[in-house]
């Protein structure tokens, strides 16, 4: 298979179109499954009907209404109670213009934790960045934030609590937004982290905006950095939702103190 990626491909500056090796056309990227351009794609969803022909025809049909062709199903099982489950293969007809994709990134540098105490330092001396941070909402899903922020961190780097420059203080699990907002002034904070793990019914996206118009008219959402992350959150998302920054899977402390202490920096702010 082609594997390009942007930088690869010399994306990284304005969109420009590109034939790329291997005959890959760029311009017009379809999915891959056997050969190149074939537009084979996988689907899997449960339906709620027994196990059986029907279910596995029904599941056709519904692919094909999502304009895909050649639906077949590659795999049925019984869900039990009148679900099934299915996965098929089809072929997408559609392609999208790689050369034009632009998807916004947090752009500091990642350094390294003597880098970033010594970046703060040199700026603010002993003063530190008060960092507050939460799940909030219903959301009792405390790992992400804790690795996050908690000392012994995330995959071999250490959490926020480690750093010389940051004060830390953790609110837990299901914070109600007026509370977090209420902690923030009570604890000064420069910095709110929130985490949000829950996505049933897209209530990450409706929490954290309530958030930040919230905080909006408390007016104090330009006061301090607010950063969310959480499994299916995203720096775009982030940037829509009206936040400073998003973090997503796998994301480790050090991204996120790279990030605060150099756009506290940028932003020419006194801690
Ligand atoms: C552990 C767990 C629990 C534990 C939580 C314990 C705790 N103290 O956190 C318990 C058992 C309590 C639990 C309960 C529930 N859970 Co649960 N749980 C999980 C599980 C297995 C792991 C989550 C986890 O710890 N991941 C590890 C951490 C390190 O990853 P992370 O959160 O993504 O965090 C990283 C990044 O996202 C990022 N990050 C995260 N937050 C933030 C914040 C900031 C500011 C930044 C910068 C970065 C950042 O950095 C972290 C490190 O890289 C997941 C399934 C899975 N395998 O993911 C289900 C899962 C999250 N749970 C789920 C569900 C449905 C529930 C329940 C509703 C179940 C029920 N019916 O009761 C309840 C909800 C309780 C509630 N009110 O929230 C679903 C969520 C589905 C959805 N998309 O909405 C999942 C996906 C399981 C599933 N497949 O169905 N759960």
């Amino acid at each position: 298979m082609a594997v390009l990626t942007p930088e690869a491909a010399g994306l990284a500056g304005p969109a420009v179109a590109l034939s790329g090796a291997r005959g890959v056309d760029l311009t017009q990227v379809r999915a891959y499954g056997d050969t190149l351009d074939d537009g084979q794609v996988m689907l899997t969803f449960s339906l709620p009907v027994p196990f059986g022909d029907e279910a596995k025809e029904a599941g056709r049909q519904l692919v094909r209404q999502m304009g895909l062709h050649e639906p077949q199903v590659y795999h049925a099982h019984d869900l039990g109670e009148g679900f099934t489950y299915l996965i098929l293969y089809a072929k997408s007809p559609f392609s999208v213009d790689f050369t034009k994709i632009s998807v916004p990134k947090v752009t500091s540098t990642k350094l390294d934790h003597t880098a970033i105490e010594r970046l703060w330092s040199g700026h603010y001396g002993n003063a530190r960045l008060r960092v507050l941070g939460a799940c909030t909402g219903d959301d009792a899903h405390t790992v992400g934030i804790d690795a996050i922020l908690n000392y012994k961190g995330y995959h071999g780097d250490k959490g926020l609590e480690s750093y010389k420059c940051f004060e830390i203080k953790n609110l837990g699990a299901q914070v109600p937004n007026e509370v977090l907002l209420q902690e923030a002034r009570a604890f000064g904070a420069h910095a709110i982290l929130v985490s949000q793990v829950v996505t049933q019914k897209d209530c990450h996206r409706s929490n954290l905006a309530a958030l930040i118009d919230l905080a909006e008219a408390e007016e104090i959402r330009d006061q301090m950095l607010f950063l969310c992350g959480g499994p299916r959150l995203s720096h775009p998302i982030a940037l829509e939702l009206g936040f400073d920054a998003g973090f997503g899977p796998g994301t480790t402390p050090g991204a996120v103190a790279s990030y605060l202490v150099q756009r506290w920096v940028e932003l020419g702010r006194q801690p």
